[in-house]
């Protein structure tokens, strides 16, 4: 169950994303995204008993994108450096919104515990006991090592390096969780090898649902019997309703985020979920 989740606000600057998506040649619809990003917030209000949406920040165009800023566990979150300088100081409203959340009693910053230490939030998957840490472009060792020890008495942090040098954004592009022993991944070779890589090093045989393509690789588990997937992408749809609805009896909504999309964005990066 989901006690807690916070949003932002998509900020009118949306355009001026990072992304390495050439928008030169498919501009942001910056209304289309607003109603993308509405109707996403309207669904976490409908299944999460508590939202905290925060208002956006016209100086930071991906403020939206709150997953990145923060990591929690249990009793405890770590407030992220941010990989991307320009994120950098999207942190601040994220963490005094966490601090309203009753079941957490310690908030740490990443900056304080190593200044050298980057981390995005999406290069962070929580299964169950296992906090898997994708070693990327944002993400380096010193990140890691920061959360290793942040949660030490709370989870075993297992530092993934498939996609250290690959073009990925995050670990969550390619792998997402659906429960304790599911989980959703790409079936492209990045994403079998980050499985193998994820089983190997946890010695947990998940069961694994393979989507051909990688956007709707990235799931968004609202508890055991609900989850949020992407629209457009019929033949992950399909798998994804087989697998999850017909066997498994969770529930699916499927949402259009082709404006976030476009600035690199999924689902799961827009909200930071707490049980
Ligand atoms: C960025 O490049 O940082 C943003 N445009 C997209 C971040 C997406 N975050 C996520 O999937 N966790």
């Amino acid at each position: 169950m989901i006690s807690y989740a916070i949003c932002r606000d998509l900020p009118q600057s949306f355009s001026n994303c990072v992304t390495a998506v050439d928008l030169s040649q498919s501009a942001i619809d910056i209304t289309l995204a607003h109603q993308q990003h509405d109707e996403y917030v309207k669904v976490l209000k409908e299944h999460v008993a508590n939202v905290i949406q925060v208002s956006a920040d016209e100086a930071h165009p991906d403020c939206c994108f709150v997953e990145d800023t923060c990591v929690v566990v249990k009793d405890t979150a770590v407030i992220n450096q941010l990989g991307h300088v320009s994120r950098q100081k999207e942190i601040g409203p994220n963490a005094e919104a966490l601090k309203q959340v009753p079941t957490l009693k310690n908030i740490v910053y990443m900056k304080d515990m190593d200044e050298k230490a980057t981390l995005d939030g999406g290069d962070c998957m929580l299964v169950d006991d296992h906090l898997y840490v994708g070693l990327s472009a944002r993400t380096n060792e010193q990140g890691a090592k920061v959360l290793e020890k942040a949660f030490s008495s709370r989870c075993k942090v297992v530092t993934i390096t498939a996609l250290k040098d690959s073009p990925t954004l995050h670990l969550k592009c390619l792998v997402t969780q659906v429960n304790a022993d599911t989980l959703v991944a790409c079936s492209n070779p990045a994403g079998k090898e980050l499985i193998q890589e994820i089983k190997q090093k946890s010695g947990v045989d998940y069961s694994v649902i393979f989507v051909p393509e990688s956007v709707p690789a990235n799931i968004l588990a609202l508890g055991s019997d609900f989850a949020v997937i992407q629209k457009n992408f019929p033949e992950s749809e399909r798998i994804l309703v087989e697998e999850l609805t017909e066997k498994r009896g969770i529930q699916l909504k499927a949402l259009d985020m082709s404006e976030l999309i476009k600035a690199d964005g999924a689902l799961t990066c827009c909200s930071v979920l707490i049980p």
